[in-house]
């Protein structure tokens, strides 16, 4: 893996399932760009390295973080995937724009997951400043973006287990 891709975190590559035959959507933040495609970049990469298709992985992207939760039901409606990630960056300022805009995406995103029954990844990184930020999506803490790969892949696959497992026949 690249190093700008490292991850620190506790995953163990050998012990995360193939992701091929998985179709993943990822929507994008333009805020904090520099950011959040290097985020991006971590995701993909991760994805494919894992086995999934460059063509069952789609992108788009939405203004801030804010329009993130509806930039991801947009995917949901609209295209054929198994689990949504949700890529952006909140840099503290001197508003209260912050608390807002990460309290809304935070909540919009778990309830999406819940109320459609499908993995929508928490991929925002919320650092008091640019520094930070830039030390999480592919410096010193790893990248954000491939940690969200990871668990989206994770937990498509915990689904499709339980589904193997289950008694009850599959949704037509
Ligand atoms: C307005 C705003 C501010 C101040 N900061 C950020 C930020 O750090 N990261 C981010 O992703 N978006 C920011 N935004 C934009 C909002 O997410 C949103 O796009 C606008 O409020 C319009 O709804």
């Amino acid at each position: 893996m690249a190093t700008h891709l490292k991850n620190l975190s506790s995953y163990n590559p050998n012990e995360i399932p193939s992701a091929e035959g998985m179709r993943f959507g990822i929507v994008v933040s333009e805020w904090n760009s520099e950011i959040t495609n290097s985020l991006a970049e971590g995701a993909i990469q991760t994805l494919i390295d894992n086995g999934a298709n460059e063509e069952d992985i789609i992108v788009k992207h939405v203004p801030g973080s804010f329009e993130l939760p509806l930039g991801a039901q947009f995917m949901i409606d609209y295209i054929d995937i198994d689990a949504v990630i949700c890529l952006g960056c909140v840099i503290q300022g001197e508003t209260k724009h912050f608390d807002f805009i990460c309290n809304a995406v935070s909540n919009g995103i778990s309830q999406l997951g819940l109320e459609n029954g499908i993995p929508v990844i928490f991929g925002v990184l919320t650092t008091d400043n640019l520094q930070q930020a830039k030390e999480r999506s592919g410096g010193k803490h790893g990248n954000k973006g491939v940690e969200a790969a990871f668990t989206a892949i994770k937990m498509v696959n915990l689904e499709d287990e339980l589904l193997n497992e289950s008694d009850f026949p599959e949704e037509e």
